[in-house]
């Protein structure tokens, strides 16, 4: 018996599997049961693997075909009506035609298969800011993340009550032919639909597909904003915690920032860092005429290779449970999992990402997929901020942009008010990484962190941006800042520490956002004076930092010529004030 009587969910249910023929239906009720029944049936088929429960209670491992290791970015589309309203950013196709299309490769999809129905919510069941989805899909591996990465079951439905309002999802593995793999998003009929793959965020539904691009569209409509945005609070010795969120491009460092653990001598002054989210921030005006900001996950979804005792121990201790491992080195040994950059020790006896017999200590391979991930519950998090399940959120004192820029973007800078912050968040730009299937390495303009998850016109998304400056008082809004921990030196080495060390960085932000620290003044905006960084401790010296703050005019301007022609590609819909933004920039350098 379905576990709800709303026509609107039970109708299109129908529909979805009138077309995909499963043999069975499964409602996901959210209870310890079901997942236990799911995991044990999932490890006697091979799709999961149990792991040591003495050492990794709860935890299991999966691996992904080959060929579906990443996001697929060119073949993720915006379907809406128009084609100008999916922007120069966006793969488009007209809604009919590719209705029809994926009606192809759906039909009989799931003949054979169990079709999973989970109803979830994106944000605290119940709360004024929570949006609702069903996703249905042929995967118990997506079932068991969906109940990790989101809050699932039957408390959704009755939420949700008669209302049509949810975001519908149909995801099929079909048979993961990488020719016929879509990520399909439908703004204006609240519809996103995934076929063959079995990656994550191309089928956990309610990650990038709903609560960015889906919800960049709604926010929109609605004056709100969907941002691919850490969410953290900092607390100084005395005891005030001051929220920031912070977007950086995939794979440059959210859930690490997110999880700071600080350096020892601010640890022993009573510094502190509260994690309230890793990766998206849905955020509003309050009725303090503040930006508040909410995670509307419940999980963490976060890169393997590069987490360890030193660089992120508490993302270590959050996958210490109830989590699942996907595409990292099985050690046969004891039964756990190894990445690369776990320790300097990788087992001998091991299974490799692709499945394969690997031996860590003389394999020139690499044993885990650099893009392999852990699924691993926010509870865990040892730093999980006690706002976290705060359906409200944070009031945000900074927005910080940043990406990997080897040469041109400083350790920080400061916008000079609210248009600029927009247009330095509008001219990120990172070198790529394995997050996406694609060139690794290689710059590209990344606005906001947002270019593959931005549901509509990318020029309308700036224009709403600006505009949120009218719903409230200026001086309300948060401070921008950018930063970049990846400056590097002649060699390729990193120049700053980074991890727990960017708290060095985040005290001077805060200090800004409070008028407790003076800044110069350089034509990117703001810089700290170097004194008033802290480096006690961190092993970078005074020259070393000014060179980390410099600004190289001639890289600058060839920027500039770069953001130029980036620009041209938004036609009209670009806002004027980010073209006199550029202008101004330009005329700063030179
Ligand atoms: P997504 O989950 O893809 O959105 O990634 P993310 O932005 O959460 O990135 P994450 O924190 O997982 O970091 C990705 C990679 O960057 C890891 O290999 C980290 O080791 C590395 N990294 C993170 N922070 C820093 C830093 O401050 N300095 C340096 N050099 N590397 C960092
Ligand atoms: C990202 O790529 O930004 C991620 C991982 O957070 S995924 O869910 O695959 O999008
Ligand atoms: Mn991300």
């Amino acid at each position: 018996m379905a576990p709800t009587k709303n026509r609107a969910v039970l109708d299109w249910i129908a529909d979805m599997a009138a077309m995909t023929q499963p043999d069975q239906m499964v409602w996901i009720d959210g209870s310890q049961e079901q997942i236990d029944a799911l995991r044990a049936q999932a490890c006697a088929t091979g799709e999961l693997e149990k792991l040591n429960e003495e050492l990794l209670p709860d935890c299991y491992l999966h691996r992904t075909a080959v060929n579906d290791v990443a996001r697929v970015e060119d073949r993720t589309f915006i379907c809406s009506r128009r084609e100008e309203d999916a922007g120069p950013t966006n793969h488009w196709m007209a809604p009919d035609e590719m209705y029809a299309k994926l009606r192809r490769l759906y039909t009989g999809a799931m003949k054979g298969r169990t079709m999973y129905i989970i109803p979830y919510s994106m944000g605290v069941v119940g709360s004024p800011f929570a949006q609702y989805g069903i996703e249905l899909t042929d995967s118990i591996y997506v079932v068991l993340n969906m109940c990790i990465m989101t809050r699932v079951g039957n408390a959704v439905l009755e939420a949700l009550g008669d209302s049509p309002d949810y975001v519908k999802g149909l995801h099929a593995k079909a048979d993961l032919d990488p020719e016929n793999r879509y990520i399909v998003h439908f703004p204006e009929d609240n519809t996103i639909m995934s076929v063959n793959s079995g990656y994550g965020g191309n089928v956990l539904l309610g990650k990038k597909c709903f609560a960015l691009r889906i919800a960049s569209y709604l926010g929109r409509k609605q004056g709100w904003m969907a941002e691919h945005m850490l969410i953290l609070g900092v607390q100084n010795p005395a005891g005030e915690v001051r929220y920031l969120a912070a977007a950086f491009p995939s794979a440059c460092g959210k859930t690490n920032l997110a999880m700071l653990i600080p350096p020892e001598h601010y640890r022993k002054a009573g510094w502190k860092v509260w994690c309230v989210g890793d990766d998206i921030a849905w955020i509003r005006v309050g009725e303090d005429g503040r930006l508040w900001a909410m995670n509307p996950e419940n999980g963490f979804f976060g890169v393997a290779p590069g987490t360890n005792e030193k660089s992120n121990p508490n993302a270590l201790h959050t996958t210490q449970r109830g989590t699942i491992f996907t595409n990292v080195v099985h050690n046969l040994d004891n039964n756990t999992v190894w990445w690369e950059g776990l320790d300097k020790n990788p087992p001998e006896h091991a299974v490799d990402w692709k499945g394969n017999p690997w031996n860590g200590k003389t394999s020139s391979e690499k044993g885990a997929h650099p893009n392999s991930r852990f699924t691993a519950p926010a509870r865990n998090c040892p730093c999980i901020s006690p706002e976290f399940e705060n359906p409200h959120g944070v009031p945000l004192s900074a927005i910080v942009f940043g990406g990997r820029r080897a040469r041109t973007a400083p350790l920080v800078y400061q916008a000079r008010d609210w248009e600029h912050g927009v247009f330095v968040g509008s001219i990120m730009a990172s070198e790529t990484t394995a997050a996406a299937a694609g060139a690794v390495g290689v710059v590209r303009r990344d606005p906001m962190a947002m270019f593959p998850f931005c549901g509509y016109h990318m020029g309308d998304y700036w224009q709403h941006w600006l505009d949120m400056e009218q719903c409230t008082d200026a001086a309300k809004l948060p401070k921008i800042f950018n930063v970049n921990w990846f400056r590097t030196d002649d060699e390729g080495h990193f120049l700053w520490p980074g991890f727990g060390d960017n708290l060095r960085v985040l005290e001077w932000i805060m200090k800004r956002c409070f008028d407790e620290v003076d800044a110069d003044e350089t034509p990117l905006g703001y810089e700290p004076r170097p004194e008033d960084i802290d480096l006690e401790d961190s092993g970078v010296d005074l020259e070393t930092l000014r060179g980390l703050l410099s600004v190289d005019r001639d890289l600058w301007l060839e920027d500039v010529a770069a953001i130029r022609s980036f620009y041209a590609k938004f036609g009209d819909k670009l806002p004027p004030v980010l073209a006199q933004e550029l202008d101004a920039l330009e005329a700063r350098l030179k």
